[in-house]
């Protein structure tokens, strides 16, 4: 197993990663020339976002064989090959594991459509159109979908059909799949929305006395049989193959994470969060605008304190990120990119790195990848398709202002290739990628990045560094000073007589914050110069910084 607390993990999400044969799409041979890179910056291990065939409706989150690679990306034999070349710089590897669904087009699904009578029949659900319920996709639509004469449920894009996991078929058939990759040698799992596999039994109506499609959150998310299907998941599969099971809990609660992720009640080893790439958004996520995607220090430290305190004194643990695909990049939402692009990207991942709970970095972001300036014809993500058809058709938004805000929002921000170099193509391809590419590469990408001392690709080597060399910041408690402080964030990390106290200013305006206590420091690492630790400090827009101190 790997030890999973101490380590540093890279998610690719391959499409955009890097193309080694030119057809402008990232593959496993791309990401096999960039293992040294990886190995450079100092990480443990990669979340590989899905490889397996698809349609590309839901780029891999649609998957139509378990079993096969998608063409795009390479064969089994890259994949293996993959694995190895890992092996070797000691990196593992964690697959996407998507089970809430399959394709429309996976084999059991045709099976299912082909024959009433099959028993693929009882792998989805299907319902004739009275018994339909009024359940809202997580996508903006009806999560029924015609299909003859029934209708199948899709609580994602409607070519993902949901698997019923009450049958116990495809609860192994699932298992067998996770056995065929942990034997190839990849370490572990992350789980796709894993805590919406069980729904709610007979499928009622969320809110029936309102009119219109209802989100029905606690009726698909965390049903109560989530834990005995991880239980056994985790008996069946994660134990015996001493893997890592990390789970996506989408909209999870802390209390419910940390039952997840308990040692001792034998379902998962961490979940992400979503409570802070979800601050802004309103109730209904990221394309409910009501809230106007504004937020406050003050909610992003709420937040933290809650998270923090509650898995580190529960027993629960947590994979913490900033990035991942399915958000725009945070450098925009949390720091500042006009004026200071470089402190705040510094400040952000300091903060990334101390806390309890291991670090994820997302392709990008260690080089501040921005968001770019998508107009419609840019866009790719299925998401942002229907729930811009969602707001102009239910909402009845003005088309331009639903663009407006699609382009805001939509995944495709993330997305976007990597920038390797300055050179055509930012070193991605020899050929136009497969979608809109940030022109701002010419200014900031990885190749620049590595010569310069100062950059962010260095700084977070460092921080990497910081990790392995500071175990405090691996099993501390966490120590909030000056919660209520309304801009800069304080905490102190305490194992076995080491104590880190960490000092971020998250705002772009200078600000201060008087300290209680007096410490003996020592300075370890900052985006300004060093300073020194006295009672009251005065720091500039982004200014972070960590002290070993007693
Ligand atoms: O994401 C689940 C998820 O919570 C997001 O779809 C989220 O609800 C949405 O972006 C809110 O706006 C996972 C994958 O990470 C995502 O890429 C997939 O599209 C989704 O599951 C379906 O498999
Ligand atoms: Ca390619």
């Amino acid at each position: 197993m790997i030890d999973y607390k101490n380590s540093i993990f890279y998610q690719i999400w391959p499409r955009s990663f890097k193309d080694s044969n030119n057809d402008g799409i990232g593959d496993i041979q791309g990401i096999i020339q960039k293992l040294d890179y990886l190995k450079n910056l100092g990480i443990d291990a990669i979340w590989l976002s899905p490889i397996y065939k698809t349609n590309n409706d839901d780029y891999g989150y649609d998957v139509v064989d378990y079993y096969s690679i998608n063409e795009e990306y390479g064969s089994m034999e890259d994949f293996d090959e993959l694995i190895l070349e890992a092996k070797k710089r000691n990196i593992e590897i964690i697959m996407d594991l998507v089970a809430n669904h399959t394709s429309t087009s996976h084999q059991w699904f045709l099976e299912a459509i082909k024959d009433k009578n099959s028993k693929y029949r009882d792998y989805y659900f299907f319902e004739k159109k009275e018994n339909i319920n009024n359940w809202l996709s997580f996508f903006g639509n009806s999560s029924w979908v015609k299909q003859d004469d029934y209708y199948y449920l899709a609580s994602f894009s409607a070519t993902q059909a949901d698997l019923n996991w009450a049958n116990i078929e495809v609860r192994n058939s699932i298992y067998n799949v996770m056995k065929f990759y942990l034997n190839k040698g990849i370490c572990g799992f992350r789980m796709d929305v894993i805590n919406t596999i069980d729904k709610k039994e007979g499928l009622p109506d969320k809110n029936p006395h309102l009119k219109g499609l209802q989100f029905p959150d606690d009726y698909i998310i965390d049903g109560k049989n989530v834990d005995k299907y991880l239980k056994e998941m985790n008996e069946k599969v994660l134990t015996p193959y001493d893997a890592l099971g990390l789970g996506e809990a989408v909209l999870v609660k802390p209390e419910i994470a940390i039952n997840y992720t308990k040692k001792e009640n034998k379902e998962l080893h961490m979940t992400f969060q979503f409570d802070l790439a979800m601050l802004g958004y309103g109730e209904l996520g990221k394309y409910d605008f009501r809230k106007g995607y504004r937020f406050s220090i003050k909610d992003f430290k709420n937040i933290t304190s809650l998270w923090q305190e509650s898995m580190y004194e529960n027993g629960g643990y947590l994979g913490n990120y900033l990035s991942n695909h399915d958000h725009k990049r945070h450098i925009e939402r949390y720091g500042d990119i006009k004026k200071y692009h470089k402190e705040s990207s510094k400040a952000l991942a300091l903060y990334n790195f101390t806390l309890y709970g291991s670090p994820f970095i997302y392709q990008g972001e260690e080089i501040g990848m921005t968001n770019p300036k998508l107009k419609y014809k840019d866009w790719k993500d299925p998401e942002c398709f229907n729930s811009y058809e969602a707001m102009t058709r239910m909402l009845h938004v003005p088309k331009f202002i639903a663009k407006k805000i699609s382009s805001y929002v939509t995944r495709d921000n993330a997305r976007t290739p990597i920038h390797w170099s300055k050179e055509n193509y930012a070193g991605f391809s020899n050929v136009e990628p497969w979608m809109y590419l940030n022109p701002n590469y010419k200014k900031i990408n990885i190749e620049d990045n590595l010569n310069d001392k100062d950059s962010i690709l260095n700084f977070y080597k460092k921080c990497i560094s910081l990790r392995k060399n500071y175990p405090s910041l691996i099993y501390g408690s966490f120590l909030e000073i000056q919660k209520e402080h309304p801009h800069i964030i304080a905490y102190i990390r305490e194992y076995n007589n080491e104590r880190m106290l960490i000092m971020i200013n998250l705002d772009k305006k200078k600000r201060s914050i008087i300290l209680k206590d007096k410490y003996k420091f020592k300075h370890i690492l900052s985006n300004y110069k060093p300073k020194n630790l006295v009672k009251e400090m005065l720091l500039e827009p982004f200014e972070a910084h960590i002290y070993l101190i007693n």
